[in-house]
């Protein structure tokens, strides 16, 4: 290949597409069905699952980056376990495995990071990067929208960020930010629920535990993944990701259910 003619495009052009198909899509978004906060495994599931059935749903996540824990195995070795019956979910997501004993799979974490990342995008589900939760939009005691920041405000001291936030709207929202709990920390820091913080190890517990419990756990306010552990108390499962993929499927499940009545 010698050389190839790219079309002639000027520098403006380039950034008045960026700054109006933002637009157009950020618009759109301010007030959705159902607002998931965090970009992880059981984040992720619920949104493709919600898209693939036709719900309009927004993702907000403070890094650059989807996927969150599952990129990594354990102690940063790219091999992520699943219990079964969750290789389904990797079946569905055509994402390579082997059996190491009886109904325990392992994969390759980066692998299966992508597979996740590419399904939940080519669901329809949006995606804010680079946007952290700032607060609950809250009305008559129902969670109904986010107030967000960029998440490199949001870094920054307030005596050198001083910008306010902006709030979406949305009929849900659901928590998926992991062991920190965000946004159930922001409606226990009101005193309108309390949380018991992540119990030990005890991996044999905790993945029942942690999709018996993906609920609504405030009016408004779904629950999944690490977050349902932080809220409940429940024990901890290390590097192996069946019950965050299961526990995202769960809270779409719930989500489904309440948007119905
Ligand atoms: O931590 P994370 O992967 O949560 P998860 O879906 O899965 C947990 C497992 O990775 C693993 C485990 C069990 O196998 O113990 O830890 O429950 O993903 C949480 C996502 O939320 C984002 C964060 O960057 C990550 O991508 N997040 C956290 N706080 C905020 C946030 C915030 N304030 N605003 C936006 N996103």
């Amino acid at each position: 290949m010698n050389s190839i003619d790219f079309a002639p495009v000027s520098e403006s052009q380039i950034t008045r597409a960026i700054v109006s198909e933002f637009a157009k899509e950020f618009d759109k978004y301010v007030a959705t069905e159902v607002i998931i906060v965090g970009g992880g495994p059981s984040g992720l599931m619920a949104a493709k699952e919600l898209a693939s059935g036709g719900v309009k749903v927004l993702i907000i996540e403070r890094n650059n980056y989807l996927g969150g824990g599952f990129w990594l195995g354990g102690f940063l070795m790219n091999k992520l376990t699943i219990r079964s019956p969750a290789e389904s979910v990797l079946d569905e997501l055509e994402v390579p495995y082997k059996e190491y004993s009886k109904g325990l799979y392992v994969a390759d974490a980066t692998h299966a990071c992508s597979k996740l990342i590419a399904a939940t995008c080519d669901s329809g589900a949006k995606i804010l990067n680079m946007t952290a939760l700032d607060d609950v939009v809250l009305h008559k005691d129902k969670v109904n929208g986010v107030v967000i920041n960029w998440a490199a405000v949001s870094a920054l001291p307030r005596e050198i960020a001083c910008a306010d936030p902006v709030s979406l709207e949305s009929k849900l929202v659901i928590d998926a930010t992991g062991h920190d709990a965000v946004v159930v920390k922001k409606l226990e820091s009101r005193g309108l629920l309390k949380t018991k913080g992540q119990g030990a190890m005890w991996v044999e517990r905790s993945e029942n535990l942690v999709v018996q419990h993906t609920s609504e756990l405030y009016p408004g306010l779904i629950i999944t993944g690490m977050a349902v552990s932080a809220a409940y108390g429940l024990p901890r499962m290390g590097p192996t990701f069946g019950a965050m993929l299961m526990s995202g499927k769960k809270a779409a499940e719930v989500a489904v259910d309440k948007l119905r009545l």
